[in-house]
């Protein structure tokens, strides 16, 4: 190990150390609990004066003048510069952007407040406040008191809260949002979407036993269509667990064995989950002190040779990229309503398959696909030009990419995770993605792993080859192209092919032309219907001619969204405008043309 070396992971270490929080509790759902969601007060804080003092040096827990501590003006002439009130007040879960017009673009401190009363319902519990997800850090405050902070806009997270600190009455919950943009975090300071803050989930919290059941994994093994296998991990000591499906009648024990609870079993007569059968089995998981249930879906995935394998078949994947965003109301989506408008959409195109890009969507939506049958790409924010030197910001893009997979890894839907998308080639980006996609797959061995890689088309070659050296380390080679539209026109389409290096399944993970819905002229019109109609059917046309590994495409996307790059003041006033959907839930003339071609590929 050279020097370098030693001192960038004593680095990664101190960072780990210093930011540790408790692991994360896993179906969290099913478990019984206090939400925390509806009116919280605010102060804005543009120059954190409520976490620094007049010299910039950061607040002592104690200090009067913090913002997390009570802040009752105690007489008339007792001074007080900051304080919670009505007059000020967002709603919890949901951005901050769209709640009040100041704070359309506002990126910053926001600092929330809620009082709550609290109704123990056992001796002897343990508590966690849970977030789904807050953008971008959270500094969490109880009662005058910091639990703890976290980085990462679209994973969650829980901090355990000491049983003595807890009151039946008049808690005083503080979190302070920053929403800031930095070159070292994930993703970076350039992304091609609007930076929505705030608490965005629900936040609750959970009673739980002093030993409890924080995760554990039930899934088929990865070729194995009769046989699972799995684990549980306690926070605690860990004990036997029993594991029940009532409706396949079957109990199973498994003990603690060198400290681990880790099963396999068969499982003959399990229906097996798939798009055309969305099969799910209500699990009991039971401990000595702890109880949790879940609804599991059984499948098999696997990239063999030219194909993926549902279930040991071949699948052609029809899908869609979709953004966490509801367009008609401008703001974050956070709620099964919001799930089923988005899923909802992408079935009505004839989709079997979405690419929730560019981070992990809500809870709600994996859930959501699991029982619609819709098949899940799921990613993480390593977008464009991260700073793949730092060993800092690794860690941190294992952080979160640990946080999704942990939400996520009893869902049969998801069959990809994604380390990032069109990230510039080089050694230190390869190396930096590589050691994601094996921390990936320690984590699950038995999805796909993925990330969506870049290829110039503007090559003037009639054959494109995907040639990332990514490429040999990920199980699905996937690749963005706009052909038509950042390169060309889509007649270009006519005499481009396209390959890969890699023999495995090849996948088209992006591609689109923007228009303006309602804006009419002819195929040539930029930012027209008829454009964006024009460049799918080339498309379209050209993917008859893809080599036998293609597997599938996710066109980009679903739904205009928010962004702060497309200023074009007629087509676009800060709308990246490449939905099928328009921003009022309209379809544009495009949509029919994808959904004609993709039922024309059903099975
Ligand atoms: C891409 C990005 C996506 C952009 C899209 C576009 O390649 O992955 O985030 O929004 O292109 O519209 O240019």
């Amino acid at each position: 190990m050279s020097y370098k070396s030693i001192f960038m992971a004593l680095l990664a270490l101190a960072w780990s150390t210093a930011f540790a929080q408790d692991s994360l509790i896993s179906n969290i759902t099913s478990r019984e609990a206090t939400s925390l969601n509806g009116r919280w007060q605010y102060i804005v804080d543009p120059y954190e004066t409520g976490f620094y003092d007049y010299r910039f040096k950061e607040r002592r827990e104690d200090d009067p003048e913090a913002y997390w501590n009570r802040a009752e003006q105690a007489n008339r002439t007792e001074r007080k510069e900051h304080g919670y009130s009505g007059k000020y007040e967002l709603e919890v879960p949901g951005d901050w952007n769209h709640q009040q017009p100041q704070f359309v673009y506002y990126e910053g401190s926001i600092w929330y407040k809620r009082s709550f009363d609290f109704i123990k319902h056992k001796e002897g519990s343990r508590y966690f406040l849970y977030f789904g997800a807050v953008n971008y850090r959270a500094d969490v405050y109880l009662n005058g008191k910091k639990l703890g902070m976290h980085k990462g806009g679209f994973t969650p997270f829980n901090f355990e809260i000491p049983a003595s600190l807890l009151k039946e009455k008049d808690n005083f919950l503080v979190v302070k949002v920053d929403n800031r943009r930095y070159a070292d975090e994930v993703p970076t300071l350039n992304t091609d979407w609007w930076n929505y803050g705030g608490i965005t989930r629900d936040v609750k919290i959970v009673e739980l036993p002093q030993s409890f059941i924080r995760d554990f994994v039930l899934q088929l093994k990865k070729t194995s269509s009769s046989e699972a296998e799995g684990y549980v991990k306690f926070n605690g000591t860990p004990s036997p667990v029993t594991i029940e499906i009532p409706a396949l009648k079957l109990k199973q024990q498994v003990p603690v064995s060198n400290g681990e609870v880790k099963f396999s079993f068969k499982l003959p007569k399990a229906e097996l989950w798939s798009p055309e059968h969305p099969k799910l089995y209500d699990v009991v998981i039971t401990s000595s002190s702890d109880k949790v249930t879940d609804k599991i879906g059984f499948r098999t995935v696997e990239a063999r040779g030219k194909h993926v394998l549902l279930n040991g078949k071949p699948i052609f994947m029809r899908g869609i990229c979709i953004h966490g965003e509801i367009p008609q109301d401008v703001r974050r989506a956070y709620s099964d309503e919001d799930a089923r408008q988005l899923l909802g959409q992408a079935r009505e195109l004839g989709c079997n398959m979405v690419r929730l890009a560019h981070y992990p969507h809500d809870e709600r939506m994996v859930r959501l696909a699991d029982s619609l049958g819709i098949l899940v790409w799921s990613e993480i924010p390593v977008y464009w030009t991260i700073n793949f030197g730092s060993a800092e910001v690794l860690e941190k893009a294992k952080a979160q990419l640990t946080e999704m997979i942990t939400r996520d890894h009893n869902r049969a839907s998801v069959i990809i995770w994604s380390v990032g998308n069109e990230t510039p080639v080089s050694p230190v980006r390869t190396n930096f993605m590589h050691n994601l996609i094996t921390r990936a797959k320690e984590l699950d061995g038995t999805r796909m792993v993925s990330a969506a890689l870049e290829v110039n088309y503007n090559s003037g070659k009639d054959l494109n080859m995907v040639d990332d050296p990514l490429g040999e380390f990920v199980d699905l080679v996937a690749f963005n192209e706009y052909l038509g539209w950042y390169g060309g026109l889509p007649d270009k389409c006519r005499t481009t092919n396209w390959g890969t290096i890699y023999d495995k399944p090849f996948f088209i993970s992006e591609t689109g032309a923007e228009a303006k819905a309602g804006f009419h002229g002819d195929s040539l019109t930029r930012f027209s219907e008829e454009y964006q109609e024009w460049f799918f059917k080339e498309q379209l046309d050209m993917l008859s001619r893809m080599p036998e590994n293609f597997c599938g495409i996710t066109p980009w996307l679903l739904a205009d969204f928010r962004s702060p790059k497309r200023n074009n003041p007629f087509y676009q006033e800060g709308w990246n405008r490449k939905g099928m959907y328009d921003d009022k839930g309209n379809k544009k003339k495009a949509f029919y043309i994808l959904k004609a071609w993709y039922d024309s590929k059903r099975p």
